[in-house]
């Protein structure tokens, strides 16, 4: 039996309860894979045309070049820009199904959405050239949806939200040849590089793996989050609940499951309708419990509070609890596994995005025009199917932890800034004074290779200690979440002197939850607006900032960390990239780049080695900015106590 890899008791309790049930999870694939191809590990396998697949000896005795002539360094660069590409696409599919969105509300075709971000809408307008002043909002939002959908077929120029980045910055991708021109053109230019005799040159493979993240980070995922903002609202600091505990014995349990908030937003706020409630009561349950998986989660947790049942290894067990009445899945992240797990209990599953489709589950278009009219028809059949539960086999953890979630770059300016005045100024003061060490985003998916969780939560602990002040986004912010580090008094416990000073006097977690994957862009902003604000250097690579993936498994996670490198910010994984079977490529990624974007790769799979790097790579910014020296010694973590609180 496979061994119970996670720092989380629910998991552990949840996946020991599958396995008495002999319901195989993703545990136990995992182990069945083992050990894992290396070849694909050290990505020297290439299947780009027929006159392979080829891969190439990584111990140089076999065959050194594919049977076209590739060596392993064309191989492996080649596969890591497919990765990139794939990556790319999916944050930036996301961006511009949000958009149509908007268009769609702007055109009167869109049921039960509205604008929420009156500002925000303006504001963004405004960066797209579209007059604001004395029209009327669908006018507004109709140019502005139509120009950010422009942008997407753009074949010169440069992306809008490029403006956001600093001068310096813009300068180089100019001269680099990476300055992203329009979001579908990077994807198609990077995918034609990779055929079989394009682009053969692993650096110039890699400012194309470069240039096509820089259209999802500056592009798609950007678009993604502020139309969502638009749409649904700014995230404020709210309240809520983390783990399997948030499912309801007595209640009609939806979970709404992978990226897009067009679903899961309706679906939350269609379920408050008293009428909806009453139908429930009537089939004796006691209320409707909308909860979430992965990033759909994150969507309506910063935006609603509404509590999050999981991150992604969590999917399946929650369905193991017995005790799903519906789980709604659109796109991105969701096992196809689920299906037959389902399948042993009464819950339902219902696919709802036309790019998602999985054999043997119910599908249900959700559209824009009739959003609302199906959140009901959807809500309706998980009230039917309540009655259907078999009591004897539900089975909830205890497990729910207390978050505070919802920090964006605006809200930095409120919350960081001083009662009286939006500024980033007190943020960058405490950096420079040695109040706070820098910034780090810990960031991504959960993996059964690791101790799942357990990474995220000690390489967080560590970087606190040492008065790092940490952002998160996407699964890593669940797994820290439901370790207690997402609240205020966590700042007493886990955070050195000076972090704890500044998260006392302003009341907030010392590990700020900022949103879904596409929200790293809000990282972006905030590292733009302490730029602006002045004091810590001109460009992304003077800061003491850095991005960490401890457990990354997607391939948008291997995007996120390329737009960060490329736009000058220091990256770790807690695994390497597929890179590893050529050395040329391993070297110019973790080496050679820092002198061509001023950042560049490290892997480490010990979170606490790997947060040291980190902190190293923090100070050495810090020097170079002649930062006064940290005002207090770090604090020492207590592993025990952490065992505990997990
Ligand atoms: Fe082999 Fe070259 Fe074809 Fe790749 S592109 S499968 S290395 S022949
Ligand atoms: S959901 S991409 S497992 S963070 Fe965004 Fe979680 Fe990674 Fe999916």
């Amino acid at each position: 039996m496979k061994k119970i890899n996670s720092a989380d008791s629910a998991t552990k309790e949840m996946l020991k309860l599958a396995q008495e049930a002999s319901i195989q999870t993703i545990w136990e694939r995992s182990e069945l894979q083992e050990p894992h191809c290396g070849f694909g590990i050290l990505g020297l396998c290439c299947k780009n045309c027929n006159l392979g697949p080829c891969r190439i000896d990584p111990f140089g005795e076999g065959a050194q070049y594919g049977v076209c002539g590739a060596d392993k360094d064309i191989i492996a660069a080649r596969n890591l820009l497919r990765h990139t590409v794939a990556g790319s696409a999916c944050h930036n599919d996301h961006g511009r199904d949000l958009t149509l969105a908007l268009l769609a509300l702007a055109e009167g075709k869109t049921e039960g959405y509205r604008i929420k971000a009156e500002d925000k809408l303006k504001e963004v307008a405004k960066e797209y050239g579209v007059s604001v002043e004395n029209r009327p909002l669908n006018a507004i939002t109709k140019d502005l949806a139509e120009k950010i959908l422009a942008e997407y077929g753009q074949q010169s120029g440069e992306l809008v939200f490029v403006r956001r980045a600093p001068k310096k910055r813009r300068e180089l991708w100019r001269k680099l040849g990476i300055m992203p021109r329009g979001i579908d053109r990077e994807i198609t230019e990077a995918l034609s590089r990779t055929n079989i005799g394009v682009d053969n040159d692993y650096k110039s493979l890699v400012n194309a793996t470069m240039k096509v993240a820089l259209s999802d980070g500056w592009g798609g995922s950007m678009v993604a989050t502020e139309v969502s903002d638009v749409l649904f609202g700014l995230p404020e600091p709210v309240r809520s609940q983390a783990n399997l505990g948030v499912l309801k014995e007595d209640e009609v349990n939806i979970i709404v499951h992978g990226h897009v908030p067009l679903l899961s937003d309706v679906v939350a706020e269609t379920a408050m309708e008293e009428a909806l409630i009453a139908k429930a009561k009537a089939k004796g349950a006691k209320g409707i419990n909308i909860t979430g998986i992965c990033c759909t989660a994150n969507e309506i947790l910063v935006r609603k509070g509404i509590p999050v049942a999981g991150n992604f290894l969590q999917q399946e067990l929650a369905l193991v609890t017995g005790a799903v009445d519906l789980m709604l899945v659109d796109l991105q992240c969701v096992m196809p596994s689920l299906a037959k797990v389902a399948s042993c209990y009464h819950t339902k599953i219902v696919s709802t995005h036309e790019k998602a489709r999985f054999p043997g589950v119910e599908h249900v278009e959700f559209k824009e025009e009739e959003a609302v009219t199906t959140a009901r028809r959807l809500i309706e059949e998980a009230i039917e199917n309540f009655p259907k539960r078999d009591k004897a086999r539900v089975h909830i953890p205890k497990e729910k932890t207390d978050i505070v979630v919802g920090f964006t770059a605006e809200g930095v300016f409120h919350h960081l800034g001083g009662r009286y005045r939006s500024t980033y100024l007190p943020l960058n003061n405490a950096i420079i004074e040695g109040r706070i060490r820098g910034v780090v985003a810990v960031v991504g998916c959960d993996n059964p290779k690791n101790e799942s969780g357990g990474s995220h939560i000690a390489m967080v602990k560590e970087l606190l200690a040492h008065d790092v002040l940490v952002v998160q986004t996407g699964c890593a912010a669940v797994a820290c979440g439901k370790a207690g580090l997402l609240q205020p008094e966590a700042a007493l416990k886990y955070a050195g002197l000076g972090l704890r000073e500044v998260c006392e006097a302003v009341g907030i977690p010392p590990v700020l939850h900022s949103g879904a994957c596409v929200d790293n862009s809000r990282i972006l902003i905030e590292c733009c607006n302490i730029l602006n604000e002045g004091g810590l250097g001109e460009d992304f690579s003077d800061l003491p900032v850095a991005g960490a993936a401890p457990e990354w498994m997607a391939e948008k996670a291997i995007a996120i960390g390329w737009y960060a490198v490329a736009s000058g910010i220091f990256v770790l994984f807690g695994s390497s990239l597929p890179v590893l079977g050529s050395d040329n490529l391993t070297r110019y990624i973790t080496k050679d780049i820092f002198d061509i974007v001023g950042a560049g790769w490290s892997f480490e799979s010990d979170p606490v080695k790997g947060a040291h790097i980190i902190i190293d790579h923090v100070n050495k910014k810090r020097e170079k900015l002649k930062l006064r020296p940290m005002l207090h010694p770090p604090i020492t973590v207590d592993n025990k106590e952490m065992a505990a609180v997990v």
